[in-house]
């Protein structure tokens, strides 16, 4: 038997689990976040399968990774994965991390900085549990951009950054409804392997790896959107994505469509709701405010026994 294990805490927000691993992970060094985020991808890929996916995960997890920060005036540093790679940033994993920081008393309510491959965050847990994270700047690059999607025909969609990059759509496709999900899911994996063929990207060449449908809320008493959200992989998000809300609120204040001091509700597939408001920065710029709940619902060890073939996971591939 190793003597290698993980201690991990699972939460879910808004229906989407959240694994954050809270020691036993491996020595990343003492750069940035975001340099540790690719020694963590390129040397021990071992621990984002061994979270993520089965016989431990399943496609939808995401985990999280606790580390020092790197910025001295943050609380704690955070690289974040899934069952394909790391993830720049992830705001329903933000607000599953504040829970848990604060189920094992290390944080109370407040506003607490963190520190992220892609900036430093803001996270207040508010005295009734619910939790607002100020994200990274966020911004759109693109309006209208057109994709002939074969099967599906031409796609219109705004490129974004909401710390994740996106393709984001509006009433095309099938209804955005739970029944659908199957439909949903190749609509946006073809839309995506479209957008990559076409070498259509976000700045720098940056993939767009996430894809955002939305359409009319079930009930517009209580939201004004309902999405889709395509997470890397094929795996579909169970909350309504809190950094694909960031890129719809600078894409909605980019059309003039919504100003500080009003409120987007947006309605995940499950119906489960964020709040988003935003700050102006700069010409085009914002600062989203992503609001949501979380709840702690798990705590295990993780061992690694040298004759489990699975150890370390079932590889995607296979
Ligand atoms: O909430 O930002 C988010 C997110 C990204 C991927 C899954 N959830």
């Amino acid at each position: 038997m190793s003597t290698l294990s993980l201690h991990v805490i699972d939460s879910h927000t808004e229906g989407e689990p959240t694994r954050v691993v809270i020691s036993g992970g491996p020595d990343l060094g003492s750069g940035t976040i975001a340099e540790r985020a690719v020694i963590l991808r390129e040397q021990h890929d071992w621990l984002r399968s061994a979270v993520c996916n089965e016989p431990r995960g399943h496609e939808a997890m995401v985990g999280a990774l606790l580390c020092e920060p790197y910025e001295p005036d943050c609380c704690c540093g955070v690289i974040f994965f899934n069952n394909v790679s790391t993830l720049h940033m992830c705001i329903h994993g933000t607000i599953g991390l504040t829970v848990t920081l604060a189920h094992l008393g290390k944080i109370g309510p407040g506003i607490h900085r963190i520190d992220t491959p892609v900036g430093v965050v803001e996270t207040e847990l508010r005295p009734d549990g619910s939790v607002e994270v100020a994200n990274v700047p966020s911004f759109r690059t693109a309006a209208a951009v057109k994709v002939n999607v074969p099967g599906w025909g031409e796609v219109c969609g705004d490129i974004a950054w909401g710390g994740n990059w996106f393709f984001l759509v509006g009433n095309q496709g099938p209804a955005i409804q739970p029944s659908n999900i199957e439909d949903l899911t190749s609509f946006a994996c073809d839309i995506r392997n479209e957008l990559e063929k076409q070498g259509i990207t976000g700045d720098h060449g940056m993939e767009i790896d996430h894809i955002d449908l939305f359409g009319p809320p079930s009930d517009p008493t209580w939201a004004d959107s309902r999405n889709f959200l395509l997470c890397p992989g094929k795996a579909y998000d169970r909350s309504p994505c809190g950094t694909g809300t960031s890129a719809k609120l600078a894409c909605l204040h980019a059309d003039g469509k919504l100003k500080p001091g009003e409120i987007w509700r947006q309605a995940g597939i499950l119906d489960t709701i964020f709040c988003g408001r935003i700050e102006e920065i700069a010409e085009g710029k914002i600062i989203p405010y992503v609001s949501g709940r979380a709840w702690v619902n798990g705590e295990s060890t993780y061992f690694f026994d040298s004759t489990d073939p699975f150890r370390y996971g079932i590889p995607l591939s296979i």
